[in-house]
């Protein structure tokens, strides 16, 4: 492997590090301060083309497909020892890329490593299922094997975190992948790739391909050659997705985000409840999938809850990775930061009434940077744009409920399905509700804890297949049926040759 002593020279195929075929470049800036963080490879499509072509010749080699499961868990093991041993170095790559706190790109490696440390423990416990068909000659087994080539296509809120859960169940199943980050974020994928290379895997397993997703990613959803495609990122692309990989009837697994509903019942710790919804929503300036950027409050706490919430919000202290007093950082990107604006215009159009917030910050500190103020938009209602679409910013609209059945059905008004929280001291109550949503996680009495060990994923236009946990180790897989007479008999079904009527 040749040293990447350049970045330019920052796309992986069959474990060569090279720059783009036709030499382009993108300049990778703070979205903090707008000062340049690195420059990188832009991937044509012949460069994707070739990702692909390794990637099918090294598993059609079977030169890791073949290894052993226990052989591969080692391998996964060793990343994330390598991981450990550059976590520092990879929270400040994600910290520059994203604008976000040190701390928090921190947590997310740390949680990068659980998952490669889960995968590695659950790879063991895969086995063959013996079926008994009622019949001693046959041996019927269910096997396990690799899906393939994979594509592997990852956002910009979480890199590292949303790569590792698809780069981590593919190494354990076997897969060969092109791991495309979005070009706005390319640093700890390309850290990821020289690691997982250091730690055994041979070439041609992965891959790294940087670019525009119209460029460099839409190939890997139309080739043939590639098997599966696992997709984080927004609506519309996931849609352009599925009808890419439609014409080669490619396995998929999509994660779409989703609008998130928080409701708060008038018997709940509001004091737990109200903190828990200011972080639901503000965290990362609400860049964050599952954010509670819907709040669902019982009309008798309504003014309390939220007073407190704008209370909080006005005193957040936004700032980049280097403050450390900041609480939550700027925006990916200048296209974002009018893209949210673009969604509070909108709902005070439609009727949205502002309490704090609502526009870029005008801190003198954030003059270069894409900083949005946390915002409250209070009598909202499920027909207004902002609560229907995500805006992905640091925006909570709020809309009250009277009973039970209204919260649940207000909560199920969305075509997304992602996540969704209640609060009341009622656990029967909680639980009906938590069971009556139609979103693939629920939080009851809290908000926004996940492990490794449990799935991750949408109901409805919330995505397609799951993360994490075994499932998410699953869709990297293809079941075979593998059926032996160990009696070999004619069928009998037709006549044989010169055979009676
Ligand atoms: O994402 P895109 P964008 C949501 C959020 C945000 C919106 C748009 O609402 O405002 O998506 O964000 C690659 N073929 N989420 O435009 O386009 C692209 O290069 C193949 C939710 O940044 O979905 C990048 O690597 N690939 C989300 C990846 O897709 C393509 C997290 C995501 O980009 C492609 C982030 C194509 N035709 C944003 N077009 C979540 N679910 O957590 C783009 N890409």
């Amino acid at each position: 492997m040749s040293s990447l002593n350049a970045t330019e020279q920052s796309l992986c195929v069959n474990g060569v590090w090279r720059a783009a075929s036709d030499g382009s470049t993108r300049k990778i800036r703070s979205p903090h301060d707008g000062s340049l963080v690195k420059t990188v490879a832009e991937a044509t499509v012949e460069d994707s083309l070739a990702a692909i072509s390794a990637a099918r010749v090294s598993f059609d080699s079977g030169v890791f497909a073949s290894w052993s499961w226990a052989q591969r868990c080692q391998l996964v093991a060793r990343v994330a020892d390598l991981l450990e041993r550059d976590a520092d170095e990879i929270a400040h790559e994600e910290s520059a890329d994203t604008g976000k706190r040190l701390i928090e790109a921190q947590y997310d490696v740390a949680d990068v490593i659980s998952v490669f440390r889960y995968y590695a423990r659950l790879g063991l416990e895969v086995s063959d299922r013996q079926v008994d068909v009622g019949d001693d000659r046959i041996q019927s087994r269910i096997t396990h094997e690799p899906v393939g080539v994979c594509a592997l296509i990852g956002p910009w809120n979480y890199p590292l975190l949303q790569a590792s859960w698809k780069v981590a169940p593919a190494l354990v199943a076997g897969c060969s992948f092109i791991l495309k980050p979005s070009e706005l974020t390319p640093s700890t994928a390309i850290h990821l790739i020289k690691i997982i290379h250091e730690a055994g895997a041979p070439y041609g397993v992965a891959n790294l391909i940087l670019g525009a997703g119209a460029v460099a990613g839409a190939p890997l959803t139309q080739d043939p050659r590639v098997d599966f495609v696992s997709f984080t990122g927004g609506l519309v692309t996931g849609k352009r997705i599925m009808a890419a990989t439609s014409e080669t009837v490619k396995k998929i697994a999509l994660e779409l985000g989703g609008k998130n509903p928080h409701i708060i019942f008038a018997d709940a710790d509001l004091d737990a409840a109200i903190d828990n919804a200011v972080t639901a929503v503000f965290l990362h300036s609400g860049q964050v999938c599952s954010a509670g950027t819907r709040l669902l409050v019982e009309r008798s706490i309504h003014d309390r809850v939220v007073s407190e919430i704008v209370r909080r919000a006005k005193a957040i202290h936004m700032g980049g990775p280097a403050d450390p007093a900041a609480e939550t950082g700027p925006l990916i990107s200048k296209a974002h930061l009018e893209k949210v604006g673009r969604y509070v215009d909108s709902a005070l159009a439609e009727g949205a009434k502002l309490l704090t917030g609502g526009k870029r910050s005008t801190d003198t500190a954030h003059a270069s940077g894409w900083y949005f103020e946390p915002t409250v938009l209070d009598g909202c209602t499920t027909k207004m744009t902002c609560v229907q679409e995500e805006s992905f910013g640091p925006v909570l609209t709020v809309e009250i409920f009277d009973t039970e059945a209204e919260a649940v059905s207000l909560g199920n008004d969305t075509i997304y399905g992602l996540a969704g929280a209640v609060w009341s001291a009622d656990r029967e109550k909680a639980d009906r509700v938590a069971r009556a949503l139609r979103h693939g996680t629920i939080w009851v009495n809290d908000f926004g804890p996940y492990r490794p060990q449990a799935e991750w994923g949408g109901f409805k236009a919330s995505g397609i297949g799951r993360e994490l946990g075994p499932s998410g180790l699953h869709e990297y897989l293809e079941i075979k049926h593998i059926w032996t007479n160990t009696s070999p008999a004619p069928s009998g079904w037709f006549r044989q040759q010169g055979e009676n009527t």
